[in-house]
Formats: C-alpha cells, sequence, structure tokens
C-alpha cells in the first residue's frame, strides 16, 4: 500500500480523516502532518511529522524522499480568520497547493485531494438549492481563494492529466475536533454551550440558513470520491454536496426538543456578512450521479448524535 500524507492534519477535518483513512488502509499508511511540533494524543496510532505546508523544498523533499502517492491537503485559513488576515490567507491558501499540484503533474504523486467549500458562492448565486454550475462572485478572501483553487485544479487535470478530487463542503459539526476560524462554527460552539451552561449567544441572526453537514458523512464522502474510478470523476473543479441546512432558530429548537430548559439569543457580528453571502441550501445531484453520492444524517439525527457525544 503506498503512504498517504494528510497536510493539516489537526485540524477539524483532519483529524478524523486521519483516523477513518488509517482504519482503512492500516495505521502506517497514512503520515499525519501539521504545525504543530507534537502530535496530539488522539492521532498517536500511526506516523507524525511536523511540516509546514509553505516550506515548498521540505514538503517536496519529505514527498519525493518517503515516495508518498497521495496527499489530502487540509491546511488553510478559514472564512473568519482569512477576513482578519487576507495576505496570509490567499498565501496560505493558494501556495501550498500549487506544490502539491506540481508534484503530481511531475509524477511523483498519483492522487490529490484538495477542499472546497460553499464559499466559492456569493450574493449574487441563486441562494436555494444553488447548482452544481451557476453564478460564482465570492465576497470573501477565504471564497476568492477556494475559488481560484478549484480554476487551478480543473486546468491542472485538463493540461497535465493530474489526478485531483475535490469537494464544497458545507459547514462541518462534529465533536471530536474543534473547528478553526469559519463563519459555520456556531453550529458547533451551540452544543458545548448548551451541555456546559444550558445557553448560548450565537453570532448569527436567528433566520440565517446555512449548508450544513455531520462530519461523518463528509469524511465518507471524501473517501468515497477518493475511490471512485477515475472515469466516473466527471467534475474536476469541485463537488457541491448537500447535508442538511438549518437556521439557528431551527437548530436551538431541534436542541430543546432534547433538552427542554436551552435558551438562545442573538448577537450578530462580523461573521453575519460572511454568512448572508452564502447558499441556503445545496443541490448535490451531480455527486449522486457520478459517484452515487447520498447523505445520512439530517438534523435532528446529528443533534442526537452532537448531544451524546460532546463533552
Ligand atoms: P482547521 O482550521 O480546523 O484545520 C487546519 C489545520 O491546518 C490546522 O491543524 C492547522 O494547524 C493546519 N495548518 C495551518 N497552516 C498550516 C501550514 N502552513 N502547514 C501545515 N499545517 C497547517 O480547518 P478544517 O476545518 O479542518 O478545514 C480543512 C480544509 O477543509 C480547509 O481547506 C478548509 O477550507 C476546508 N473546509 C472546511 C470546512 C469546515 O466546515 N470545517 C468547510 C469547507 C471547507
Ligand atoms: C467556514 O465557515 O469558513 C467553513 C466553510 C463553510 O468553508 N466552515
Amino acid at each position: 500500500m503506498s503512504k498517504i500524507l494528510v497536510l493539516g492534519s489537526c485540524g477539524q477535518i483532519g483529524t478524523e480523516l486521519v483516523l477513518a483513512l488509517r482504519a482503512k488502509f492500516g495505521n502506517t499508511a497514512v503520515v499525519a502532518a501539521d504545525l504543530r511540533d507534537e502530535c496530539p494524543i488522539i492521532l498517536n496510532n500511526g506516523p507524525y511529522i511536523k511540516l509546514d505546508a509553505l516550506d515548498k523544498e521540505n514538503v517536496r523533499a519529505y514527498i519525493i524522499e518517503q515516495d508518498i502517492k497521495e496527499v489530502y491537503l487540509l491546511a488553510a485559513l478559514l472564512s473568519a480568520t482569512a477576513e482578519k488576515n487576507p495576505d496570509f490567507a490567499w498565501k496560505l491558501n493558494m501556495e501550498g497547493l500549487f506544490t502539491i499540484l506540481d508534484l503530481a503533474k511531475e509524477g511523483q504523486l498519483q492522487k490529490i485531494f484538495w477542499p472546497s467549500s460553499i464559499a466559492v458562492f456569493g450574493p449574487t448565486t441563486p441562494a436555494d438549492q444553488t447548482p452544481q454550475h451557476t453564478v460564482m462572485e465570492p465576497t470573501t478572501v477565504y471564497g476568492i481563494s477556494k475559488q481560484a483553487g478549484e480554476r487551478w485544479c480543473e486546468y491542472y487535470h485538463n493540461k497535465f492529466g493530474v489526478d485531483v478530487r475535490s469537494i464544497r463542503y458545507p459547514g462541518l459539526i462534529s465533536y471530536k475536533s474543534l473547528p478553526g476560524g469559519g463563519t459555520t462554527d456556531y453550529a458547533v460552539d451551540i452544543f458545548y454551550k448548551a451541555k456546559a451552561e444550558g445557553k448560548f449567544t450565537c453570532f448569527l441572526s436567528q433566520d440565517t440558513m446555512l449548508p450544513m453537514m455531520f462530519m461523518d458523512d463528509a469524511i465518507r464522502a471524501t473517501i468515497e470520491l477518493m475511490e471512485a474510478p477515475a472515469e466516473q470523476i466527471k467534475i474536476r473543479s469541485a463537488y457541491n454536496l448537500a447535508g442538511c441546512s438549518f437556521t439557528p432558530a431551527e437548530l436551538a429548537k431541534e436542541i430543546q426538543v432534547l433538552q427542554p430548559n436551552f435558551t438562545i439569543d442573538y448577537a450578530p457580528d462580523f461573521r453575519q456578512a460572511i454568512a448572508d453571502s452564502w447558499p441556503n441550501s445545496i443541490d448535490d445531484s451531480a455527486a449522486q450521479k457520478d459517484w452515487s453520492w447520498k447523505a445520512q444524517f439530517d438534523t435532528k439525527a446529528m443533534v442526537k448524535v452532537m448531544l451524546e457525544n460532546v463533552q
């Protein structure tokens, strides 16, 4: 089994993705890499290396020396953090991608996974059941970097035959690892506050509907996309993916079904404008058709699992 590298492995997605890939391919086949000096305890069951995605020469040397064949590139600044540091966000979100795409172009890597986001859409995009191919005029630096990344992935595939695959993840909801600076983070924080304090102040308004997905579905989608035969992957920019859509008020109501004393209030901040520019819901029929994608978790099922597992 050729070695897999997950770069940006200690974040919300990477933690669960590394565990899932190791369960599938064996612990030693999947190398976790991130900026941290030490491997987090949860990823102690396999190899870990400190690696900066922006250190092109080191990344190249490691991948070539270890004969890595597959990379999942997760290192990025997310929407809210990126707005506070746009120059660095652009640098991090783009430069690491070129290093990996070029290694595939040279024949070192056989397959790449690079995540896109619903942030590629903007205020001029149809907001309901947003189609796969539609108007895309993102207004955030994060969305601009993801849209540019999609274009480059498709270009490297068309020009150089690079096998790069991508998903436009919605906001992801998980309990094994915390989110890292996005606009959809409220939908994770709410469970921690519900359990600890029984109340939550939301940084988005009550009627802000956004596309979301439980992490188990997102990890399964990622692995299913990467395992699909290459000829089935018709879209080389990034696939729309839908899980469940809800507003903060609707999420609070579902939590109250299981925890009747829970209360919520609202204090929208700068993230409201970001959320307002994103879709309400996503049409993922292309993913369903091309690689048989189907979400398993609706809002009710996700809320139950979150309340049972959040510590
Ligand atoms: P995260 O912020 O939780 O994790 C990112 C990880 O990358 C962190 O562990 C961080 O230490 C690491 N990192 C940062 N800079 C690095 C560098 N220079 N070198 C090596 N590692 C570095 O992010 P996430 O939520 O796990 O997201 C991973 C990817 O998925 C990102 O590209 C993000 O845009 C995309 N995505 C996430 C979501 C979501 O809801 N979580 C939704 C859509 C897209
Ligand atoms: C964010 O809110 O920035 C991320 C995303 C949807 O890309 N969760």
